[in-house]
């Protein structure tokens, strides 16, 4: 099935021109990018995107990190996007990423893990509405 998901390009990443190396290994795998763009989340838009793990242990820390500057986020579609987007960017931990996984080779630490991935089809239609316009997204199918 073809499907959409959300990748975020997290503010290490950037940081590091990090955004064409990874964005190439998408694409390299099949995914096409249907959607994207560079912005800066506040604090409390960060705060709101990551809602759902406002009772962790890492959620400040979380939050004041994806807020402390740019991140590029895309929207990528193709056959099977959500868990093959997933498997492209490896464990949450970079120390626990199997080799050849984006988080393995690019990220840094389990906060500064490189890249955001959609979970699900509902997490990835809400992840998307949440930066796009349905306008700024380009499908291909439906
Ligand atoms: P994932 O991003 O692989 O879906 P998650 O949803 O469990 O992982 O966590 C969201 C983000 O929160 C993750 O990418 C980085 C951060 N995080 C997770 N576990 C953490 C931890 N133990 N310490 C610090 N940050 C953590
Ligand atoms: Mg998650």
């Amino acid at each position: 099935m073809t499907e959409v998901t959300l990748s975020i390009i997290k503010p290490d990443a950037v940081q590091r021109n990090l955004i064409g190396e990874i964005l190439r290994r998408f694409e390299s795998a099949g995914l096409k990018v249907v959607g994207g763009k560079l912005l800066r989340l506040s604090p409390e838009r960060a705060q709101a995107f990551y809602a759902v793990h406002k009772e962790r242990p890492f959620f400040a820390g979380l939050c004041t990190y994806m807020s402390s500057g740019p991140i590029f986020v895309s929207v990528l579609e193709g056959e099977g996007a959500i868990v093959k987007n997933r498997e492209i960017m490896g464990a949450t931990d970079p120390a626990k990423a199997a080799p050849g996984t984006i988080r393995k080779d690019c990220g840094t630490d389990v906060e500064a893990n490189a890249v955001h991935g959609s979970d699900g089809s509902e997490t990835a239609a809400a992840e998307i509405a949440f930066f796009f316009k349905p306008e700024e997204v380009f499908r291909s199918s439906k």
